[in-house]
């Protein structure tokens, strides 16, 4: 989407929905625009991938997940018509995708000396300051659909884009919140190979950045360091983590994933921001990541676990969806999986403040 989309009148677009018409060309998620203004909820895209350290293409995340939300029926098993309150993606900061390319190239020689034992200081310095810039950039923009009575969500990009937006509801929400992490990682590394805002560091800078943030329930994790155990452990009851590997064997053994996912649940406060980053779930859901990992939960356990949150009383606040990447070849599956997901969190934050 760009500044010179041509936004519908709201009417039109629910009726659009309701009918199942194809979208027009250009439209935006779920396949119409709603301007922002006639929209509850607002969906701020990031392309950002600077600091990638395997697979690419995280950027493309937004474009092609609002592309494959066309596809989507309106009717939610869980949900229902949660379209009904407007939903729309806004247009994105047209400096990102700029900063991104450049910061993406300094990145690749920081990566370069990083192997080679050798450094590229200013390279890095450029990094870091590029991403301190999409913070900001995110930040502002959340602040300011925040102040305005919306509620707001983000597509990445890379699992750093979501900062400047919990940064934002930290400033902004009454008594702070939990946030409930899917993730194949803890992403809890302290400047990864020296790059402060990496996609691997985002709840490090989080949990040490912003207190409001009174706890962190980790969901999938199967692939860390020592030091990022040992985070974990040195939260005590400010974090907690159900690993993939734990999960797997209380379902082994006997237990009901209902039990299981309401043991999440229950460990979180009353506000809860979720973060989503697609590799929490089994790579087969999202093969082109940049990161994937054997195991993580299937699409239904994840679902599960969301709809038992919004039926449980708490109030989700915000979330984000990161780490969706297009296949090289142009499959359209990561996508697909992507923008279900997508709508689902959509659903859940809606479900959970009695707006659908
Ligand atoms: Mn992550």
């Amino acid at each position: 989407m760009t500044d010179a989309t041509k936004y519908m009148k709201f009417e039109d677009a629910m009726a659009e929905l309701e009918q199942g018409l194809p979208p027009a060309e250009g439209a935006g998620f779920l396949g119409v625009n709603v301007h922002p203004n006639d929209a509850k909820l607002v969906l701020i895209p990031v392309s950002w991938e600077a600091t990638t350290s395997y697979g690419g293409g995280t950027s493309k995340g937004p474009d092609v997940v609002i592309a494959a939300s066309h596809q989507l029926d309106m009717e939610d098993a869980a949900f229902g018509k949660a379209f009904r309150v407007g939903i729309t993606a806004l247009a994105e900061d047209a400096t990102i995708p700029k900063l991104n390319k450049r910061a993406k190239e300094a990145a690749q020689k920081v990566i370069l000396a990083c192997e080679q034992r050798t450094e590229a200081a200013s390279d890095l310095r450029y990094v870091n300051d590029c991403s301190l810039q999409v913070n900001e950039s995110v930040y502002t923009s959340a602040k300011q659909w925040l102040a305005k009575g919306k509620l707001v969500g983000l597509v990445g990009g890379d699992h750093s884009s979501p900062q400047g937006l919990i940064q934002a509801l930290a400033e902004t929400v009454p008594g702070g919140f939990g946030i409930l992490h899917f993730d194949a990682h803890h992403d809890f590394r302290n400047a990864y190979e020296g790059f402060k805002y990496s996609h691997a560091s985002i709840f490090y800078n989080v949990m040490t950045s912003y207190p409001q943030v009174t706890k962190i329930t980790q969901v999938g994790i199967r692939d860390y360091s020592r030091d990022e155990r040992e985070f974990m452990q040195n939260l005590g009851p400010r974090g907690e983590c159900f690993y993939g590997r734990d999960l797997f064997r209380r379902k082994a053994e006997g237990e009901t994933f209902k039990s299981v996912s309401a043991d999440i649940v229950a460990r979180l406060p009353q506000n809860v921001y979720v973060s989503f980053d697609i590799d929490g779930l089994d790579p087969s859901y999202c093969p082109s990541t940049g990161t994937p990992v054997p195991g993580g939960l299937s699409y239904e356990e994840a679902c599960y676990i969301l709809e038992a949150l919004a039926s449980s009383g708490r109030r989700v606040v915000g979330f984000d969806l990161s780490e969706v990447a297009p296949a090289e070849d142009g499959n359209e599956w990561d996508a697909n999986v992507g923008a279900r997901l997508l709508y689902k969190l959509c659903g859940c934050l809606l479900r959970s403040q009695k707006l659908c």
